[in-house]
């Protein structure tokens, strides 16, 4: 695996390149095939009314702190705000009338699920964030959404994984493919997802099925519009990042973030707040605290927690002094351990280090 400079920066080129065309759908999509895209936009409205309730519903979503704290990241990401990373140059346009889902390769009863079969199992909801293992210190390409789907282990159990198979290996139909450890499914809530906030899944998020795997960045996991699970081995393939030198496997790792103030931003003399968000998926988040010009350690008050997975908002309220100031924020996870200060570029596996502004008052 050749992890060089150039080889760092054309993977990081790679990974982003798609940011500033999110939304370019251009019209050179096959037009047969389960590709066709009139009549899945089509299909897509119709479904808008039909996707079923989750037989296990999450309770009522609490009071958002950001709704007094202007600047500061809503509970949950508004699908139209979620951010999008994959390689798709078009979205796939899926006729959900042709499309199906396949479990096999080193299982003992190979399955297809047509879209109707996935409804018709239990639905149940889960609040996870989601997050790209290229996103840098205090960037955005990481939001939080109720999902609603299957159960993975549920699928992949009917279909009997043999016992030297080690890998969750799904393709979808921009030509993606992720893998990550089958000893992952340990019991946590990881789906294939049909609905995204109160709605169909989103198109453009991967409609019309796709994975969330809690605890997982997207590239090793987030499979959307997928078409296909395979039970494999590590040691046959590998997804489509791993070649490209990022790790071949993905916990998403602690961050903290700010969001208001913004950086290099003038804010009036006197109390405000400073306010972001901070997650630790994989064991949750203890603490957050903010520190000005060097000053103590504040603690901050943490918003609600919606599941193990999900970030935490928190905020502190800062009497701002005429001046330039410098602004850092770690977090502290369950365990107890402090967010590191070295500073880890996201190649191979997930940045590292703690987000500072400037602003002046
Ligand atoms: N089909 C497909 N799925 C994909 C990708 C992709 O390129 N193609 N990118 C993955 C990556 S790297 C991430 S971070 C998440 C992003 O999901 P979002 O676009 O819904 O935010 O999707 C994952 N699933
Ligand atoms: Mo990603």
């Amino acid at each position: 695996m050749n992890s060089g400079q150039s080889n760092r920066k054309k993977n990081r080129r790679d990974f982003l390149k798609i940011l500033g065309g999110g939304g370019v759908v251009a019209s050179s999509l096959l037009a047969s095939g389960p590709i066709a895209r009139a009549s899945a936009s089509t299909a897509f409205q119709k479904l808008q009314n039909v996707l079923p309730k989750a037989k296990k519903r999450l309770p009522a979503l609490p009071v958002d702190p950001a709704k007094s704290i202007p600047g500061l990241s809503s509970l949950i990401t508004p699908n139209t705000d979620f951010y999008r990373i994959d390689i798709a140059s078009d979205i796939p346009a899926i006729d959900v009338s042709r499309w199906t889902l396949k479990i096999h390769g080193m299982v003992k009863k190979p399955i297809t699920l047509t879209y109707a079969d996935l409804l018709k199992r239990p639905l149940f909801e889960l609040d996870d964030t989601m997050s790209c293992v290229s996103n840098p210190v205090g960037g955005i390409y990481i939001g939080n959404a109720r999902w609603l789907g299957c159960r993975l282990d549920d699928l992949i159990k009917e279909a009997g994984p043999l016992a030297n198979a080690d890998q969750v290996f799904s393709t979808s139909q921009d030509g993606f493919s992720a893998g990550f450890p089958l000893s992952v499914l340990d019991g946590r809530d990881a789906m294939v997802a049909v609905g995204m906030n109160g709605q169909v899944l989103p198109v453009k998020n991967g409609y019309p099925a796709r994975l969330v795997v809690p605890g997982l960045y997207g590239y090793v996991s987030a499979t959307k519009w997928i078409s296909d699970i395979e039970i494999t081995r590590f040691d046959i393939k590998q997804g489509y990042w791993i070649s490209n030198g990022w790790s071949r496997l993905g916990p998403i790792k602690m961050e903290s973030r700010i969001d208001t103030p913004r950086h290099l931003q003038e804010v009036k003399i006197g109390p405000t707040h400073i306010a972001g968000v901070a997650w630790a998926p994989n064991v949750g988040i203890k603490a957050v605290q903010v520190q000005v010009d060097g000053g103590a350690w504040m603690p901050a008050t943490l918003g609600p927690q919606l599941s193990g997975t999900t970030w935490r908002q928190w905020w502190v309220k800062w009497n701002a002094t005429s001046g330039r100031h410098k602004i850092t924020v770690r977090a502290i996870n369950a365990k107890g351990e402090v967010q590191s200060a070295g500073i880890v570029d996201p190649l191979p596996n997930g940045a590292e280090g703690l987000h500072t502004i400037d602003v002046t008052a």
